[in-house]
């Protein structure tokens, strides 16, 4: 890869010194150094995993001037916004830090002249998987923007050993693989253990009189855990601001496995540490399903106490009154994950620094702010009264008492209507008694927003609709955004060169800027030069390809690619009968005039969903018999690309001519890939659902692929009584692909195989693909269609680049900022220059 830009380090951001310097010679030996006084290795005998790290601990002592700074000028007394996630899939960090500092094209070269390849080290980096998917990715984007927008940001989050699992294709099922990120060391990371703070668990709370005669409660908890933070940081791009990313990793008390130690019980001691330190093993998989795991909640609550421990020794350390804790710090609770902070928050404030109830809640609900990003309500997170009281009795007894006093209100506003005071409470009491985390976190917090505009629309008239009733004010929309510097500037260094050569480079970080690139779409050399570059981007896509699977594709096919976590909502299926359609007309007509097509998918399914493994098999079924047919050679071709992942993701976005977003409407909460897409130059195909819709109204109708029902239209058929049986009895083409995937001709001739897929979508099809197949494939051939106007097609994706400005996280951040957290810029200044202190 050749840099995506010049180097341009900005003038206030020279701290080099003889340790840090950006010179070439000062470079070739800081990376020999680290090889010899950190990985401890001599030339001849260094991995190249040696040579990765020794480079990255050269980039980070580059770095850590602007972080200890930023650090610092944290600690006068300005507000920080809190970002509380249970995960975040922050990607590689390496070229992302060499972009952001400006050194790429400076570390080329001295890897280069030390007989190193700078693409092979980068290979080397092992990405943190430390999310699921969109969710956890939203939170790295917005750590990214926070950073380079220079407002003040902590991440708060777990520190998983072992994340998201590597996925497998074997025999066409996918096979799930543990993640061991860390077992060759993370040099991103620095652990503070001297800043551990101490997690309880278990027992009992106590009602008693202080001396002065107060009412107090404690909590005696039957177990405590250490928590150990892992900071990792986040530079902004071209600026010195370095947020922090605090993960925390549990550990046992010494104190008590001195005890067991004392009475003789070794092995129990050693027992307890194993307990203590499963805590952050592992990352859960699943996304949209809630497992009700207790190990769940206890991570849930182990961080959540950690970050809000760790914000209140940040303030008490200056000497600040804790009664402005809401105004020091902007909690943002990124789904119900952390809802628990609105119990402990109450807990640290009422039990351990004896502030009074009602001072204590108006401090919590101005702290915290709720965004949901789910519509499908199994996915609505709720935990069994028995279980929660058993690990957390103290937050049970607050969350009784928020209730009680916030049901009262509710009770006054309207009196005898059981219904919305059953809905609205805290507490399910429907059968088997819950807490509900989305109530708790709605009542708990200042702000309530959704992800995208339709998605706010939605929550306020069903999920969440009792709540907006009853608050209104609280609700506000922001709609997702994605990183460019990540998403364009690293993935895609050609298109950022040419883009950058034609309108300068303002809009990595002023992402409406790409509009100048509008008249452009007019000059036919630009469309040459655009589409050379979506050419060759697509070659590289395909050597990658033939290279790990063996499977020739033709980089002048319509790349055609749909990757996400497999979900039936999101509807990979109804691809795979687009594909088994495309693949029947050619098979009927040898002679077809076909547009030639390679259709590409990936993503993970969670372990225990049966469903969305069946979906891997089929896909990978179909793509053995569609590859291995003479007859359709040279015009299709289908790939599963194992193990979709960030460092996968800045491969295959911008290699993309048509990006699939095709869920049922009103189950996609936003999706971001679909903006990734988008802005590499990719046409969108898709339902009018969660961000589409607004991305649809960016680039134009004229440039976007709309197929399929309405959410209204979803809705007033479901009421109506859905038939999917019909639409395949009345539809000879569905008819024929669903009765040759039932007729074992995908699977060596099983016919059972496939019957639990086949017999859902014709008895349910909760998800409507049946309804929406015939819209979906006029819609494909319009593709096919448009895709043969080679010029116009051009034009067309330029246009979508030109105008998608407003998925910029930074974007996204701005609105945060100004409507919800009303947080400020603070640039840093690198004051304490050191070592040597310049
Ligand atoms: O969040 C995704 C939404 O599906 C997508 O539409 C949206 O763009 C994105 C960012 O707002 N949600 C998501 O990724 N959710 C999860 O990964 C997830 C993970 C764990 C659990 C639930 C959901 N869990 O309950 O454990």
């Amino acid at each position: 890869m050749n840099a995506p830009l010049e180097d341009s380090l900005t003038p206030q951001i020279r701290v080099e010194d003889d340790r840090t310097g950006l010179s070439i010679t000062t470079l070739r030996s800081a990376l020999a150094d680290n090889l010899f006084y950190i990985q401890g290795k001599f030339p001849g005998t260094a991995t190249k995993n040696d040579y990765y790290m020794a480079l990255a601990y050269t980039v980070r002592d580059r770095l850590l001037q602007r972080w200890l700074n930023t650090t610092q000028t944290y600690r006068k007394n300005v507000k920080v916004v809190c970002y509380l996630s249970a995960e975040f899939l922050i990607g590689p960090q390496l070229v992302n830090n060499l972009i952001n500092l400006g050194i790429y094209a400076k570390i080329r070269q001295a890897v280069e002249e030390s007989g190193l390849s700078l693409q092979e080290l980068i290979e080397q980096e092992e990405e943190p998987g430390l999310g699921n998917g969109g969710l956890g990715r939203l939170a790295a984007c917005y750590l990214d923007s926070l950073s380079t927008l220079e407002i003040p940001a902590i991440g708060y989050g777990i520190r998983y050993e072992f994340g998201i699992f590597d996925q497998e294709i074997r025999d066409g099922w996918q096979v799930e693989i543990t993640d061991k990120w860390l077992q060759y060391g993370n040099p991103w990371e620095i652990a503070r253990p001297e800043e551990y703070v101490e997690v309880k668990f278990g027992g009992r709370s106590e009602h008693y009189y202080d001396e002065k005669g107060n009412y107090r409660v404690r909590w005696i908890p039957d177990r405590v855990v250490k928590g150990v933070p892992y900071d990792t940081p986040i530079l902004g791009y071209q600026v010195n601001t370095a947020n922090t990313l605090r993960l925390w990793k549990a550990e046992a008390i010494e104190s008590f496995d001195f005890q067991a130690f004392n009475i003789g019980d070794y092995y129990g001691a050693v027992d307890a540490k194993i307990v203590s330190e499963n805590l952050t093993k592992i990352l859960y998989p699943n996304d949209e399903v809630i497992q009700g795991k207790e190990l769940r909640l206890q991570q849930q609550y182990f961080f959540v106490s950690c970050a809000l421990q760790d914000m209140i020794r940040l303030l008490l350390s200056t000497e600040v009154s804790l009664e402005t804790f809401h105004q020091q710090f902007a909690v943002q609770l990124n789904d119900t994950h952390p809802a628990i902070g609105v119990a402990e928050l109450m807990r640290l404030l009422v039990d351990e620094h004896r502030i009074d109830w009602d001072k204590a809640w108006h401090i919590t609900q101005n702290t915290f702010a709720f965004t949901n990003h789910t519509l499908l309500p199994e996915a609505l997170e709720k935990w069994p009264i028995e279980l929660f009281g058993r690990l957390l009795p103290r937050h049970l007894e607050i969350i009784y008492e928020i209730n009680q006093r916030f049901l009262d209100r509710v009770r006054m506003k309207y009196p005898r209507d059981l219904g919305k005071l059953s809905r609205l409470s805290l507490i399910d009491e429907s059968g088997e008694r819950y807490v509900r985390m989305a109530n708790l976190a709605c009542v708990g917090s200042h702000a309530i927003n959704g992800v995208a505009e339709l998605h706010t629309e939605l929550l306020k008239k069903t999920v969440l609709k009792d709540f907006y009733e009853f608050f209104p004010e609280k609700f506000a929309n922001v709609t997702n955004g994605v990183t460019p510097r990540r998403w364009m500037v690293l993935s895609n260094p050609r298109l950022t060169r040419l883009i950058t050569e034609k309108i300068g480079d303002r809009w990595i970080t002023h992402l409406d800027d790409l509009r100048k690139l509008e008249t452009l779409a007019d000059d036919a050399s630009f469309r040459q030069q655009w589409r050379q570059i979506k050419q060759e981007t697509k070659g590289d896509l395909a050597a990658y390809i033939r290279k790990k699977l063996d499977i020739i594709v033709d980089p002048k096919s319509l790349f055609d690619i749909q990757v996400k976590r497999i979900h039936e909502y999101k509807r990979q299926h109804l691809n795979v009968l687009h594909v088994i359609t495309f693949y029947n007309r050619l098979k009927h007509d040898r002679d077809l005039d076909i547009t030639p097509r390679t259709f590409i998918f990936g993503g993970k399914a969670a372990p225990g969903y049966f469903m969305a493994k069946l979906i891997i098999k089929l896909i990978v079924s179909v793509a053995n018999i569609v590859n291995n047919d003479p007859d359709v050679r040279d015009r299709m071709k289908v790939v599963f690309i194992p193990d979709f992942n960030v460092t996968l993701g800045q491969r295959i976005y911008p290699a993309a001519d048509l990006s699939e977003q095709i869920s049922t409407a009103g189950k996609e909460a936003s999706g971001t890939g679909n903006m990734k897409f988008a802005l590499n130059g990719a046409l969108t195909i898709g339902t009018l659902d969660g961000a589409n819709v607004e991305i649809r109204e960016e680039v134009g109708a004229e440039n976007f692929f709309l197929f399929g029902l309405t959410t209204e239209e979803v809705y007033g058929l479901k009421a109506r009584g859905y038939r999917p049986f019909d639409y395949y009895n009345q539809n000879a083409e569905l008819k024929a692909v669903i009765d040759l995937i039932s007729s074992g001709f995908f699977s060596h001739g099983d016919v059972d195989l496939f019957k639990p897929l086949i017999d859902n979508l014709l008895y349910r099809d909760d998800y409507m693909l049946l309804a929406d197949y015939q819209s979906y494939i006029d819609t494909q051939e319009k593709v096919s269609q448009a895709y043969r106007d080679r010029e116009n097609w051009t034009r067309m994706s330029i246009l979508n680049v030109a105008r998608m400005g407003k998925f910029s996280s930074d974007r996204s951040i701005r609105e945060y900022a100004q409507k919800i957290w009303k947080v400020e810029p603070v640039p840093v200044e690198l004051l304490q220059l050191c070592p040597g202190g310049q």
